[in-house]
């Protein structure tokens, strides 16, 4: 059966993270973002209220019975089952925790055009957005860069 990847149709956005493993392992998946009605069937999904394990927001991966959602535990399944991640809990944990501070970027990257809050649009908050920008390009990202490769001693 092949796994459905529900994500908003038309944006690549936290998506890709998810379709780049799906390619890398050659699996048999559905991208629900390129179907008809890509939207109304991913709006219908988020508001089921029968789901066990529901999400919070897209991407969320279905492999038949299992529904996972938030992109790092979306990979971390995906890496175990095509073992596209190390065999080694530590290597494995490295890893899941690299794609987590990947996360964090992607959400600090996203806030510099939403600083005072994602229901208003960038036009709203433009002089925040450079306020926040700034500090951002200057100060924040050079922190991320300084994460430390395996290899290294601790
Ligand atoms: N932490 C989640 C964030 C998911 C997320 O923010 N998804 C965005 C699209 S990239 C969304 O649709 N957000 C709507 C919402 O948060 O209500 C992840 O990494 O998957």
């Amino acid at each position: 059966m092949p796994y459905e990847l529900y994500y908003w149709p038309g944006i690549q956005g936290r998506g890709e993270f998810v379709r780049l493993a799906l390619e890398e392992a050659g699996a048999n998946y559905i991208d629900m973002a390129r179907e008809p009605n890509a939207e109304a069937t991913l709006l219908a999904f988020l508001e089921r209220t029968d789901l066990t394990h529901p999400s919070l927001a897209p991407p969320f991966l279905k492999d038949g019975h299992v529904l996972v959602g938030q992109t790092a535990a979306i990979l971390l399944y995906l890496g175990d089952r095509h073992g596209l991640a190390p065999k080694d809990p530590a290597r494995r944990l490295w890893v899941h925790q690299i794609q987590l501070t990947i996360a964090d970027l992607v959400g600090e990257a996203h806030d510099t055009h939403h600083p005072l809050g994602g229901d208003l649009y960038y036009e709203e908050q433009k002089p925040e957005a450079a306020r926040r920008t700034k500090w951002f390009r200057e100060e924040r990202i050079q922190k991320y860069f300084l994460i430390t490769p395996e290899s290294q001693p601790a």
